[in-house]
């Protein structure tokens, strides 16, 4: 059937060294983290966690990654939820905090030569000397980025690779001057910089005006571009990235997506490293850009995971290919539609990538796909330069199929015997194909993961873990604000190891956080429901906590979110309210309720009746819920301030 031998009539293209190289190949990427992508990952049994792992970063295993980018963590929302920042406060410097150091360190083990990116969304509070804004002080930013680095290394032995300004925000040449002397100053100066993380535009035309900044930024990076680079960006004559793209649910139609933009990112942008919004769907699916991944995890419950097709398109660049290669300078589209690209390593080997996705079966989220055809073909691949006396080739192959249910996804197929250098291929429609000297191809697999189940309906956590693996309890999702586990050393027994929500002070923020912190947790499809835990307030007079169920909202949305609040207060007060806002206030009175000291709150919620209990005793009855119908249980306090947790318990029917 496929990527066989044609006939004569075919198309011929040219694969020459002869006249020079293209441009050099960077490597293909997957990002964690804008935001707590990776969040559900963490907790996975094992040995399903590895296999995971596995799965993305072991070489010539399936996705074989070149490149690791992950979210420099900034204490807020950033889609998916808040990843934690190395510094909460000034005075604070903690590199154990979040997933990611972690995951960095995964990756490493399995492909020491992957390259790391880190990018910050967001940025703590104080980091803007009393201004919503990061450049306001942009020495503390730029101290503040390069201890993350600095970090990464003494903490982890991890060598970062290349750093970002803020992504999809403003960025400042004075910002990212003190970023490269400040780095340089630190022993960093192999970091290399990308900008801007936005769009093409301001940053070409900034770099090519400035000839201080052109010589601080060493690659421009863009997100969702197309395929299409502009003008200017190419007369920088800089590296051009694709620093974030795909964002697109990873079904058939997604992998057609990313197969058609790593391929012709480059035929059409020159764009010569493509990275993909994101490594892991390991979020609630019920969040913002559910499943938008290479592959999903968001069940560590079950141990469940889905290895999509987006794993098996990536591994026909990846695993025939290294950052460093360099790609031909024939490369192009096939007369009949499609894409071929065609790499070496400048030693002899060459990879020879072709896709013939259709329009409809590999739209991306965004931008709009510009409508072309594609239609079955012969084409014929004439080897020149150094591949000119290349006998054999090794096949590998993808053919999705949108009809029936028989896509097949990388298989290696008979070996091509090049006839005076060359073959030929009848190339059918959604097909990918990788043609090599490269022989350590392989299509890594793992038994059936345990099958796929809701979140347990009996939870609880008593917090009680004296040196987490994390900072973060389990399956909690933090939504603004961040919750840590934490000890109270003075407490006489009842307390000692908690959960403590730390943000103190509204971060520079990405996403519209809540004025309320919040963490989620459960399945979004809960109704009737349970919910227990001991609460301690710490901010004196107006501090407040609150514990919740049917929390409709989540992800960038949160700020919001509908459901059923049961909130308590240092003055000695409480309400019930509709919505994390407390702008919908179902009932309030008198609580007797203070800081300093333990409560127990219960929420329970049936149908479309509610009652609430304080330290077991019941404190109001009978509050009618009329909407939302479903949604997580969660935690979480009425401002940013000090709040700690014990005892969670959720009950659901
Ligand atoms: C990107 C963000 O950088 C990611 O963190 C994630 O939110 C991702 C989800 O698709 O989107 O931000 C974008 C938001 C809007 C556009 C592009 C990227 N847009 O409208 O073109
Ligand atoms: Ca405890």
């Amino acid at each position: 059937w496929a990527c066989l031998s044609a006939g004569l009539g075919a198309a011929v293209h040219v694969l020459d060294d002869k006249r020079g190289l293209g441009s050099e190949f960077d490597g293909i990427g997957g990002l964690s983290g804008g935001g707590a992508t990776s969040r559900l990952l963490v907790n996975y049994p094992e040995p399903y966690r590895s296999q995971i792992l596995d799965y993305l970063f072991k070489p010539n295993f399936g996705a074989s990654l070149h490149i690791l980018k992950v979210e420099i963590g900034g204490d807020a929302q950033t889609t998916d939820g808040t990843e934690s920042s190395h510094m909460h406060y000034e005075n604070d410097e903690n590199y154990f905090r979040g997933y990611e150091w972690w995951l960095m360190k995964e990756a490493k083990k399995r492909n020491p030569n992957i390259k790391l990116i880190g990018l910050p969304w967001a940025f703590p509070g104080w980091i803007g000397c009393g201004d919503d804004w990061p450049y306001t002080c942009p020495d503390k930013t730029a101290y503040y980025v390069a201890l993350w680095i600095h970090g990464a290394k003494v903490y982890h032995n991890l060598d970062i690779d290349y750093v970002g300004i803020w992504n999809e925000r403003a960025y400042n040449k004075k910002y990212i001057q003190l970023l490269r002397y400040t780095m340089d100053k630190m022993g960093l100066e192999q970091v290399k910089i990308i900008a801007s993380d936005n769009l093409w535009e301001p940053i070409s035309s900034s770099v090519l005006q400035d000839s201080e900044l052109y010589d601080v930024v060493n690659i421009i990076g863009a997100h969702y571009p197309g395929t299409l680079s502009s003008t200017n960006a190419k007369k920088t004559q800089k590296k051009l990235w694709s620093s974030e793209d795909y964002s697109t649910v990873n079904d058939n139609v997604g992998g057609g997506c990313w197969a058609r933009i790593l391929n012709q990112n480059y035929v059409n942008g020159n764009i010569t490293s493509t990275i993909a919004w994101n490594l892991v769907a390991g979020y609630y699916k019920e969040l913002p850009f559910g499943r938008d991944g290479l592959m999903t995890a968001d069940e560590p419950w079950s141990g469940h995971y889905e290895v999509q097709s987006p794993i098996w398109i990536t591994a026909h660049t990846t695993q025939f290919t290294q950052p460093g290669w360099h790609y031909l300078k024939t490369v192009g589209h096939l007369q009949k539609g499609g894409s071929y690209v065609a790499l070496t390593d400048g030693k002899g080997n060459i990879t020879i990538i072709i896709e013939t996705m259709t329009h409809d079966h590999s739209i991306c989220i965004r931008p709009t796909l510009p409508p072309f055809n594609v239609s079955q073909q012969n084409v014929t691949f004439m080897l020149q330069g150094s591949f000119k006396h290349i006998e054999t080739l090794k096949v590998w192959h993808s053919k999705f199929d949108f009809f029936k249910n028989s896509s097949n996804f990388f298989t290696q197929l008979n070996e091509i015997k090049l006839v005076n250098g060359s073959f030929s291929l009848e190339l059918k429609l959604d097909e990918i194909c990788t043609i090599t000297t490269i022989s350590t191809g392989n299509r890594g697999s793992f038994p059936e993961p345990p099958a796929s189940k809701p979140f347990p309906r009996e939870y609880s956590d008593d917090f009680n873990v004296e040196t987490p693996p994390f900072s973060e309890a389990p399956n909690f999702a933090d939504q603004t604000g961040v919750f840590e586990y934490f000890i109270n050393y003075q407490d006489p027994g009842d307390h000692v190891f908690t959960l403590r929500q730390v943000v103190t002070q509204r971060p520079i923020t990405w996403a519209s956080d809540a004025d309320q912190t919040i963490s989620i947790i459960g399945d979004y499809k809960w109704k009737d429901l349970n919910v227990t835990c001991d609460v301690l307030i710490e901010k004196a007079n107006t501090g407040g906590v609150f514990v919740a169920g049917r929390v409709n909202e989540g992800g960038q949305d949160v700020r919001h979110a509908p459901g059923l609040f049961f909130w308590i207060f240092a003055n000695g007060k409480y309400t019930v309210t509709n919505d994390l806002p407390g702008k919908i206030v179902l009932a309030s009175g008198l609580s007797g309720t203070r800081a300093g000291t333990w409560h127990t709150l219960t929420l329970s919620i049936k149908d479309n009746s509610a009652y609430g209990l304080l330290n077991g005793n019941l404190l109001w009855n009978g509050v009618r819920v009329l909407q939302p119908h479903n949604g997580w249980a969660a935690i979480g306090t009425r401002t940013f301030e000090l709040a700690q947790f014990d005892n969670f318990r959720v009950q659901a029917s």
